[in-house]
C-alpha cells in the first residue's frame, strides 16, 4: 500500500471529523511536510481536502473520475480489486478480462471502462455502455466450485448489487430472474457471467456488471427508453461512481466469502427476498402449451421454481416466462 493510499484510508475512516497532521505523522511515520506534499498530490487527482490549523484534515469530496488510483484509495477489501485495470474506452471489459485471465491474472482482478463500444449482454445481445454514464466492470474469479454451480455466482452478484442499492442508496431494487436489477420495474443493471472450464474444474469466471448510473432519460438508447432506467433518473441526483464501485467490491467480497463458507442457502434466501414477482402467478410457456404457475423461488442450480395449479413444482431454465402476461 502506498503512503497516499494510507493517507486516504486514514482520512476516509474519519469521514465526519478531522484527523490531525500529528496523528497522521505518528501513524505513518512520516514528516508533517511529507504529508502536506501528499495532500497536494491528492488534490491534483481531484480530492477536495479541507485543512484547518489546530484541527487537521478532512476529505470534503472524493474525485468523481474513475481511475485505478481513485478506486483503490479507500477500498477496504482484502483481495478483490487489489489489481485494477481501467480503460477510458474499450470494446468490452469482458474481452479484456478474458485476455488477462488466460494470461494468469489473479483471482479478484477488476477491469473497469468509462465506455464500451461493443458491450455484451447475454445470448449475443448488446449492452449500451455510454461514456462516463455508468459502471461497466468485469471481475475475474477463480472459484473452486464445480462448473455446474457457476450460475450461482450470477445470482450472488445480483444480491450484491441489490444490497448496495438498498442499503447504501436507500432504494427498493428487485431482481428479475435470472439477472436483471430493476427499479420501479425498469432495468437499471445487468449481469453477464462467462466461464472457462474443463469437465469438472473452473479455470476462471468473468462476471460482467453493467449499471446505468448518471444517465438522463435522453442518454438511454431509444429502443430501451421504455424499459430501462438509471440511478439518476430514479433518485434525481448524480452519484459518485468511484464510491459506488468501492461499495460494490466490498459487498461482493463479503458475500462471496459467506458463500464459500456457508454455501448457497444464504444467497438463495437473500435473492428470494429481492425476487421480482416471487409469490405471484405468471404464465410459463413450454414447447406444448402455456400454463399458469406461482413463482416460488430459486433452486440450487440457479433455476427458477414454479408451482403449477396441480401442485407440482418444476424448474424453469430459460426465457419461457411471460412476466407480464395474465393469460
Ligand atoms: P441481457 O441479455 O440480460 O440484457 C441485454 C438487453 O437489455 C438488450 O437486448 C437490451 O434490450 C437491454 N439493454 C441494453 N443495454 C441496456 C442498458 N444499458 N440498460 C438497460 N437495458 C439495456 C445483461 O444482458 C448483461 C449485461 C452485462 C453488461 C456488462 S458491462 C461490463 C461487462 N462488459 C460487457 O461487455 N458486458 C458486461
Amino acid at each position: 500500500e502506498s503512503t497516499r493510499a494510507k493517507i486516504i484510508n486514514l482520512l476516509s475512516s474519519n469521514q465526519d471529523s478531522y484527523i490531525s497532521g500529528q496523528e497522521i505523522s505518528n501513524q505513518l511515520q512520516i514528516s508533517r511536510s511529507a504529508i502536506w506534499k501528499h495532500i497536494k498530490e491528492l488534490e491534483k487527482d481531484g480530492y477536495v481536502i479541507e485543512g484547518i490549523r489546530n484541527r487537521g484534515y478532512r476529505i470534503l469530496q472524493s474525485p468523481n473520475k474513475v481511475s485505478e488510483n481513485t478506486v483503490q484509495w479507500g477500498l477496504n477489501t482484502n483481495w478483490l480489486g487489489k489489481s485494477i485495470i481501467h480503460k477510458e474506452s474499450t470494446t468490452s471489459t469482458q474481452h479484456i478480462a478474458h485476455d488477462l485471465a488466460t494470461n494468469h491474472a489473479d483471482h479478484g482482478t477488476v477491469v473497469i471502462a468509462d465506455e464500451q463500444t461493443a458491450g455484451k449482454g447475454r445470448l449475443s445481445r448488446a449492452w449500451y455502455s455510454s461514456k462516463n454514464k455508468g459502471i461497466w466492470m468485469s471481475i475475474i474469479l477463480r472459484p473452486s466450485i464445480p462448473p455446474y454451480l457457476a450460475p450461482q455466482l450470477t445470482l450472488l452478484t445480483a444480491t450484491v448489487l441489490a444490497d448496495v442499492l438498498k442499503k447504501e442508496l436507500k432504494l427498493n431494487p428487485k431482481i428479475k430472474w435470472p439477472n436483471d436489477i430493476l427499479l420501479q420495474d425498469k432495468k437499471t443493471s445487468g449481469i453477464l457471467t462467462e466461464m472457462q472450464a474443463e469437465q469438472d474444474r473452473i479455470q476462471y469466471v468473468v462476471i460482467g456488471i453493467g449499471i446505468n448510473v448518471n444517465h438522463e432519460p435522453d442518454d438511454l438508447a431509444e429502443d430501451i427508453q421504455s424499459k430501462a432506467t438509471s440511478l439518476k433518473i430514479e433518485t434525481g441526483k448524480s452519484w459518485n461512481m468511484t464510491e459506488l464501485i468501492q461499495q460494490i467490491l466490498l459487498y461482493f467480497e463479503k458475500t462471496y466469502e459467506d458463500f464459500l463458507d456457508k454455501g448457497f442457502s444464504v444467497i438463495k434466501e437473500k435473492w428470494e427476498s429481492y425476487g421480482y414477482r416471487i409469490g405471484e402467478v405468471t404464465s410459463i410457456k413450454t414447447f406444448h402449451d402455456v400454463q399458469r404457475a406461482v413463482l416460488t423461488g430459486i433452486a440450487e442450480d440457479g433455476a427458477l421454481l414454479a408451482k403449477y395449479e396441480d401442485g407440482t413444482i418444476k424448474k424453469v431454465y430459460s426465457g419461457e416466462i411471460d412476466w407480464f402476461g395474465n393469460t
